[in-house]
């Protein structure tokens, strides 16, 4: 027994054998943040054993978005996962699905809760979910992420809780947890400023289904950010100057707007340079992951507080959030994934949102996730849903890719994951193009002057001038010559770049 509660302590191997062939498992975990450890890594021995033994063991695995090395990595290093939902970053888990040996659900981040609230997945067998504490009645204090963890500790049909002693058990002070009622009982959600509480520090659960608890101490395995190279820097330029001038015009109120920021160094670079610029007043992020800039945005006081359903921190800088959680504790709100990335709260709230795609076409639409149409990278994660409901949102990306073999302004996207209804404005290190109020034939113009790379800049004009004429302009038969071009030569335009 674990002093304060009354469940039974397991080994990870004793919970993992809980786990059977083809079950439906629901971990916690938001990003590495949070993620289950010891369970998964036990699995993934005990899924290698039974495969040497030429017994069959795959499960099927839902979480919040991508985990960490323990749970995607190890289980799909051993060929473990059946079928996994909604975002992944593993390389090893992304060559399964590549290959169609894992069926892979890529999804909006805000819809998997309510989809597992609906009934749509079927039961689920387990929940796996890291806590830094547990109470006899069934009040679960998460650690670095909410996720999606509170709905599978509602659904599943057995839980088992890692409780992880490195994380610092005021954690909860930021935890604020509500689920949503079923429809048509759905009522206002009362979220009217990036830091409202509305809920509780704890997910609750049945006690009756707490298998047991095992004990870990492990850190989440956050890596730590490169310093921002040039293109990011270039990049964050013009999203800065733009959102100054969307102040001068009055277009963003003198109090500013919430942010949400996607991941990755781009992020991260125009997250630190609207933090260090004069003429931006403090803010606050409506987000989905806080990941380490905003830390020191916080220290000084730039950024007010920050609403998300993740802590994706490195160690140097959660050791910073931990030594003076007096500080932190008020100043960051975690919610369930399904209220940090709903999208009548988002655009309730007017958030101004930037996130990263693969590609961008002439007509605006974008793609986050296929590489030339069929290999996915991670997944459209939570893109989607500040993309579409954000007052402003940028969606930016480098204009070429692999030393310039590749385009990422193209005629048409080889996969769409944002349209052109939903996208406003698109940068790259080469200028910046705000769509509003423009027409397809001029919009095309804009984003080729100015995204594309002069190297693709003659090619797209020249598709769109050569193009029949119609509202849009596209000929069917060329739209994908340079991802063709790409997959035959390994270049987009293998007579220019020669
Ligand atoms: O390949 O790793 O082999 O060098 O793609 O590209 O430029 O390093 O950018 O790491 O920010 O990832 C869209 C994948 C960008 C990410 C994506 C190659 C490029 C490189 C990575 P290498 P970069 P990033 C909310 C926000 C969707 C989810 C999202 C992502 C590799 O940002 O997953 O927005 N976004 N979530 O060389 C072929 C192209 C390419 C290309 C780049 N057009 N074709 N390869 N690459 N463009 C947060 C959450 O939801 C948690």
């Amino acid at each position: 027994m674990i002093a304060g509660n009354k469940f039974r302590k397991l080994s990870a191997c004793e919970a993992a054998d809980f786990i059977t062939d083809g079950a439906l498992v629901g971990f916690s975990g938001f990003t590495p943040a949070g993620a289950a450890k010891a369970v998964p890594r036990a699995l993934a021995a005990r899924a290698l054993a039974m495969h040497n033994r030429g017994e069959k063991f795959r499960i099927r695995v839902l979480t919040g978005a991508s985990t960490g090395a323990a749970l995607d990595d190890a289980l799909a290093e051993v060929n473990a996962i059946s079928w996994r939902a909604p975002y992944q970053s593993s390389s090893a888990l992304r060559k399964l699905i590549n290959r169609q040996e894992t069926e892979f659900v890529d999804m909006h981040l805000s819809h998997l809760p309510q989809m597992v609230e609906f009934g749509f997945f079927g039961n689920i067998d387990v929940a796996v979910v890291e806590a830094v504490d547990v109470t006899s009645d069934g009040r679960v204090y998460l650690s670095t992420s909410v996720g999606a963890s509170p709905t599978f500790l509602r659904h599943a049909d057995r839980v088992i809780i890692e409780l992880n002693q490195h994380h610092s058990k005021r954690l909860p002070e930021m935890h604020d947890i509500r689920l949503l009622p079923l429809p048509p009982h759905r009522s206002f959600i009362p979220i009217d400023h990036a830091l409202s509480r509305i809920g509780t520090p704890f997910a609750e659960v049945d006690p009756a289904k707490i298998i047991g608890i095992v004990e870990t101490d492990e850190p989440d395995g956050v890596a730590t950010f490169d310093a921002p190279g040039e293109c990011s820097e270039r990049i964050a330029d013009h999203v800065v100057g733009f959102i100054l001038q969307e102040m001068r015009l009055g277009r963003i109120p003198p109090e500013f707007l919430p942010l949400q920021s996607g991941v990755g160094n781009v992020a991260n670079a125009v997250m630190a340079r609207l933090g260090q610029h004069p003429d931006i007043p403090p803010f606050v992020m409506y987000s989905e992951v806080i990941q380490d800039a905003l830390v020191d945005l916080l220290e000084s006081g730039s950024l007010r507080g920050a609403s998300a359903t993740s802590l994706t921190l490195s160690e140097p800088q959660l050791a910073k959030v931990y030594d003076n959680m007096d500080f932190f504790g008020s100043r960051i709100v975690l919610r369930p994934q399904e209220l940090s990335n709903n999208p009548g709260v988002i655009r309730r709230l007017g958030v101004i949102a930037i996130n990263t795609v693969l590609e961008m076409d002439i007509t605006g639409c974008a793609n986050s996730t296929h590489v030339c149409g069929g290999q996915v990278m991670n997944g459209i994660g939570g893109s989607g849903d500040f993309t579409r409901n954000a007052y402003l949102s940028f969606l930016v990306a480098p204009s070429i890719a692999k030393s310039g073999k590749i385009s990422t302004v193209v005629p048409m996207v080889s996969h769409v994951d944002h349209n052109e209804h939903s996208v406003q404005v698109m940068v790259t290190e080469q200028g910046l193009a705000d769509l509003r109020g423009l027409g397809p034939i001029e919009r095309a113009r804009r984003i080729i002057e100015k995204c594309a790379h002069p190297m693709y800049r003659d090619y797209l004009f020249e598709y769109l001038e050569a193009a029949p004429m119609g509202h849009v302009r596209h000929d069917l038969k060329r739209c994908f010559e340079l991802h063709q071009n790409l997959l035959e030569t390994g270049s987009m335009l293998p007579l220019v770049i020669a």
